[in-house]
């Protein structure tokens, strides 16, 4: 059996229990195999693959808080320090019922990659909660975000491991946990990214992971002689990756007909009103049912049985920016009959191996998550610099660095796929690119 091969039925029987997580290692191990064959007897004696797949430490703690009615409410915190070869352990912190170890190993192991390929000095982490944020008080939130962090505190530090915002935590969440940090640990540092602006937060970190999807997805375009402009998209979500993915593309020329939910979604044929969206998530906090009633245009879809209603309609690009696994073999044979081009993942692995595979084959260009999503952590590894120096730059200043990353890390996948021989592949160029370098790091950091 070949090293790629061994590892993955190691991790298989391991983790037996993270479907997600094998998942993810699944589709990286796979596209390492032209490297790792190159390289495999260094890599065996050392060890590579098997530290790369286990976390440098994994903490799990209890989240006790007390809800509105006095009644005492227990959660699950986790955060995960993956692998710290190229820089501080940093990545978000996801709020969602769903959340368990396996969801938070899975996003802290591509977290490594993407990190390396924004050429910043960012190792890779994971953290959160299976709290659900959802129809809580202001008041329940605080409590919540509080006992948390007076547990992950102790684990975490500038220079250490640096949080940020993930599935349901946003600037509020973020607050509320900078606050208990700084008074557990009597120290005012940038411990935490998508901070507020008056407290250390960087301008255009809320914009950063939808525009730099954006970023990545122009140059994809344009480097296949085609122009964004006039293009019609379908988008997933319509939370914070997804809000500021359609007002870019927007900006750009195209139009954005759908965004979504966890129980339904839109279709609107005149363009998504990106203003009432964001004034119905991220204001009122509600459904997008509120989005059709003021929208006439607006057509609302309940989901029933799991539909992942966005990917039937006839678009040249297609956006996921909700939550994995939520474009599947069924979704993207429906996208290629309706003539998709170009698939770029705002959210963390949302489509699943077999239909990447399905976009590859039948002439999709397809960019994962790790590439095209990476322009959020990037622009926290920005806030981190700009609380280094203890200054803060323009919009224009930090939304210049974050394109100038973006066109970087598209022209980085795409010549490391053709140096292995893959051209077009930028799922394996994106692996190999960003696994290079943390490599480079490990062996010369000897056994660690
Ligand atoms: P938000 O919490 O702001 O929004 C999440 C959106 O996805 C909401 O519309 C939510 O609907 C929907 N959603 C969440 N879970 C599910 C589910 N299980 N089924 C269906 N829909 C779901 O999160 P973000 O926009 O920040 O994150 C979206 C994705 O992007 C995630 O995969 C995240 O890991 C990834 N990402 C985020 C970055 C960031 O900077 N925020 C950076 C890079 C990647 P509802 O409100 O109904 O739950
Ligand atoms: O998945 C991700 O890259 C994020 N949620 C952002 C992480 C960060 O540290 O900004």
């Amino acid at each position: 059996m070949g090293y790629v091969d061994e590892v993955l039925d190691l991790v298989s029987k391991r983790d037996a229990s993270q479907p997600e997580f094998i998942q993810a290692v699944t589709e990286v191990l796979n596209s390492l195999r032209p490297v790792v064959e190159k390289n495999e007897e260094l890599y065996r004696k050392n060890a590579i693959l098997e530290r790369i797949t286990e976390p440098d430490r994994q903490i799990m703690f209890r989240v006790p808080w007390v809800d509105d009615n006095g009644q005492v409410q227990v959660n699950r915190g986790f955060r995960v320090q993956f692998n710290n070869a190229i820089g501080p352990y940093k990545g978000g912190l996801r709020l969602h019922p769903s959340v368990n170890l396996g969801i938070i190993k899975f996003l802290g192991f591509e977290q490594i990659f993407k990190n390396s390929l924004t050429t910043l000095p960012i190792g890779g982490g994971k953290g959160g909660s299976d709290f659900d944020p959802k129809g809580k008080s202001d008041r329940e939130i605080m409590a919540f975000c509080q006992s948390f962090m007076t547990e992950l505190a102790k684990y975490i530090g500038a220079d250490i491991d640096v949080p940020a915002g993930d599935i349901g935590t946003g600037a509020r969440e973020i607050g509320f946990m900078f606050g208990q940090y700084k008074r557990i640990k009597n120290l005012y540092e940038g411990v935490l990214t998508g901070k507020g602006l008056t407290y250390g937060g960087s301008l255009a970190r809320t914009q950063a992971t939808g525009y730099g999807l954006l970023y990545l997805t122009e140059e994809l375009i344009k480097c296949h002689s085609d122009n964004i402009a006039g293009k019609t998209v379908a988008v997933s979500g319509s939370g914070n990756v997804a809000i500021y993915a359609i007002e870019k593309a927007q900006q750009l020329g195209a139009k954005v007909v759908t965004c979504s939910d966890s129980t339904g979604w839109i279709y609107d044929e005149s363009g998504i009103d990106v203003e009432l969206l964001k004034e119905v998530k991220e204001v009122k906090r509600a459904r997008l049912t509120e989005y059709a009633a003021a929208k006439p245009s607006a057509q609302y879809f309940e989901k029933k049985n799991g539909e992942h209603g966005v990917w039937q309609y006839k678009v040249d690009v297609a956006l996921p920016c909700a939550t994995q696994n939520e474009l599947d073999i069924e979704d993207a044979k429906a996208l290629v009959a309706n003539g998709v081009k170009y698939v770029c993942e705002g959210a963390n692995m949302p489509t699943t191996i077999d239909a990447t595979e399905y976009f590859q084959a039948n002439g999709v260009c397809f960019v994962g998550g790790k590439a095209a999503n990476a322009g959020g952590v990037a622009t926290s590894a920005l806030e981190m610099s700009q609380n280094s120096e203890r200054l803060s730059w323009t919009f224009e200043e930090v939304d210049s660095k974050l394109k100038k990353i973006m066109v970087g890390i598209y022209h980085n996948i795409d010549e490391a796929a053709k140096e292995y021989g893959m051209e077009g592949n930028y799922v394996a160029g994106a692996n190999i690119a960003g696994f290079k370098k943390v490599v480079e790091a490990m062996l010369a950091q000897g056994v660690c």
